[in-house]
Order: C-alpha cells, then structure tokens, then sequence
C-alpha cells in the first residue's frame, strides 16, 4: 500500500472516529492519537524519506492536507459536542418555578425587650443616658445606700437570693443608680434610665417571677420638684399608652424617695369608664416613684441642701401584660415560640413594624 493510501486510510479512520466522538474527552484523545508528535501521520511523515524526490513535494502536500481536514473536523464536532453537552446539563438541572420557594423565616423581639426599648427610646428623647450594672451586687448597694439598713422592715419584702452574707442577686436596679451617683462626684445633673433583670426569692405564679424586669429613673439637679416628676411621667405616659392618657398620684411610702407616690395612668382599654384589664377602676397601677431621700442623696455623694432629685420604677414584664393581655407572666419566661412570635418586631429607630 502506498504512503498515500496510508494516509487516505488515516484520515478516514479518524473522521469516523470524531464523528463517534460523544464527549470533549472523546475528541481530545482521537486528536492526540491522530495529529499528536507520536501518532501515525507524523509516523507517515519520517517515512517520507523513503519516497522517490519528485513525489516528495506532494506527498507533503497531502500530508498538511489530511491534518488540516482532521482539525477542522475536530473544530466542527467540538461545537456540536459542546451544545450536547450543554444541552444535557439544561436538561438535568431543570427546576420547577412553580414549586413554593423556601421562605426564610424572620425573628422578631421579645415583648419585654420590646417594651424596653420603647420606654428607652422616649426617655433618650428627654436627654436620659441608659446604665446597665451587674445583677450580683453587695448587699451595701442593693440595700444600705438605699436606706435599708440590716434592719430595715421592708427588707423583708424584697427577701432575695444570697451568694454569701454580704453579696446578693440584685432585687432592684436601684443599686446601679447609687453607683451612679457615686461616680458623678456630688455634682448634677445626673439624668439616667437603668433597666434590666433583678431577682426575687418569690414562688413562680402567675403574677410573680423569681427573675423579672425593671427600668428604674433617676433625675438629680438644683431645685427638682415633684412638678418635675409629674410632668415627666405625664409625657412618659402619653408617648407609651396613648395621648389621650391621664396620671394620678396617690400617696405611698418606698425607703428611698419621701414623699413616695403609686403612679397611674387612665385606662388604655376603656378609656376610664371601667373595663376588665383596669378592673373597673378606670385606673392602671404602672409605676411607683417620689423625691429622692436625702440619706440616698447623701449617701450618693450629693449634698441634700444643694440637690434634690425625682425617681421613678416600673416594671416592664407587667407593662408587657397589661399592654398585650399578657395573663401570664410566665408565658414570658418559657420561650414557646407559639407565644414569642406573637410580637411585632422593633425598627432601628423605635418605630414598630
Ligand atoms: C416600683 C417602685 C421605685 C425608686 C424605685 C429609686 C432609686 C434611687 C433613689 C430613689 Cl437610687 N429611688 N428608685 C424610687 C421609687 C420607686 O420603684 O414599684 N418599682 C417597680
């Protein structure tokens, strides 16, 4: 057989077998076999020596010829290969847009953190600063420099969780406003918000928790007066439950303000004809507050002829209650989520969502 034969045949052998071709592997192996240094046209090529010098030039010809047919058969099954191949993986990857999508599920606030940062976000836009402190706390400051000494009755009203004899779960957030003051030097104004968990050793019912919450207010200046303290929780009371709001002081008697008051606030719910959530009063109980004592004041670094001072504590687990028809307090500690997704969420700027 003839070189030229040979190469005829080459050529023919490795047209079928690009065109058996199925994948870019395929074809890469059939031109690595066929046009590699190694495969049998460059075989043909050193065999060229062989030939008579007139057939040289021609068979040269065909040899370039051959190679660049089969390249270009390469180029035009590489293309029908690649849209095979594409349309193989369309097919596979098909998706069905009509299935339902899966929605990512959005948390929201919990009704008590929610309610806190509402009380916060208004007493801020009063000029308050908000202080946090530790929850285990000296009985010197969770007590004495409240005005209940050792042996002060209404101790026992506040009965707590001890860690020794002298370091106890807090049972207000007062004791943060007495550090406070330290930390101010006797010198006003001092204007602030502290809220946070506080401890009780009380049985779990359903209106009591042995953790609950409070936000506690603390105001020292020149000349502060019970006006001060009205107006403020009037405005306080008005930005939570509504503009149409009233309050009402009754006399009261807390260790650290004198004189004490109970604050209410005209029902939210009826308005103050007389409902169930105010039990038919037209009155809600939200907080309770008073001038603060001079002992606190004196115990506090500030001088009682130069300053005095309004405070005020409220509890936000009842508030969240009261607001939501909550009946429970302890469906805010058990975390079901039946109950916790119940809430809207809390904006960045205070506003509801
Ligand atoms: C209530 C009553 C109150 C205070 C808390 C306070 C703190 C300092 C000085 C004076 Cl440092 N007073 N706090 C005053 C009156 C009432 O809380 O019913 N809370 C839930």
């Amino acid at each position: 057989m003839s070189l030229l034969d040979e190469l005829k045949g080459l050529q023919q052998e490795a047209i079928e077998l690009i065109e058996q071709s199925k994948t870019s592997k395929d074809l890469q192996d059939v031109k690595v076999k066929f046009l590699g240094k190694k495969g049998p046209i460059s075989q043909l090529m050193k065999q060229m020596k062989d030939l008579p010098n007139e057939e040289k030039p021609q068979f040269g010809k065909e040899v370039n010829i051959a190679r660049q047919n089969i390249q270009s058969q390469i180029d035009d099954r590489q293309v029908v290969i690649e849209e095979m191949e594409l349309n193989a993986q369309l097919a596979a990857e098909t998706i069905d847009i009509t299935m339902p999508a899966n929605v990512p599920t959005q948390g929201n606030i919990h009704p008590i953190t929610k309610i806190v940062s509402e009380i916060e976000y208004v007493f801020i836009g009063l000029g308050y600063s908000i202080v946090e402190g530790r929850e285990v706390e000296s009985d010197y400051y969770n007590f004495e420099a409240l005005n209940l000494p050792k042996t002060h009755p209404a101790r026992d009203m506040q009965d707590s969780f001890y860690i020794s004899e002298e370091v106890l779960l807090r049972t207000h957030t007062s004791p943060v406003q007495a550090r406070t003051m330290e930390q101010y030097g006797g010198q006003g104004p001092v204007k602030i918000i502290c809220p946070g968990k506080v401890y009780r050793r009380d049985a779990d019912d359903a209106t009591h928790s042995h953790q609950f919450n409070q936000i506690e207010g603390l105001v020292i200046d020149k000349n502060i007066t019970m006006a001060d303290l009205k107006g403020t929780l009037q405005y306080f009371a008005k930005r939570i439950f509504g503009e149409d709001r009233e309050i009402r002081l009754r006399p009261s008697y807390f260790p650290f303000t004198e004189p004490s008051v109970e604050v209410d606030i005209s029902c939210f719910k009826c308005g103050g004809q007389g409902c169930n959530v105010c039990k038919g009063t037209g009155w809600i109980e939200i907080l309770g507050a008073g001038l603060v004592h001079p002992n606190v004041l004196e115990m506090g670094g500030f001088d009682p002829e130069v300053y005095s001072g309004f405070a005020f504590g409220m509890g936000p687990d009842r508030i969240a209650m009261l607001k939501y028809g909550i009946e429970d307090i302890r469906h805010l500690y058990t975390n079901d989520l039946r109950f916790n997704t119940q809430f809207s969420t809390l904006e960045d700027d205070g506003s509801e969502s």
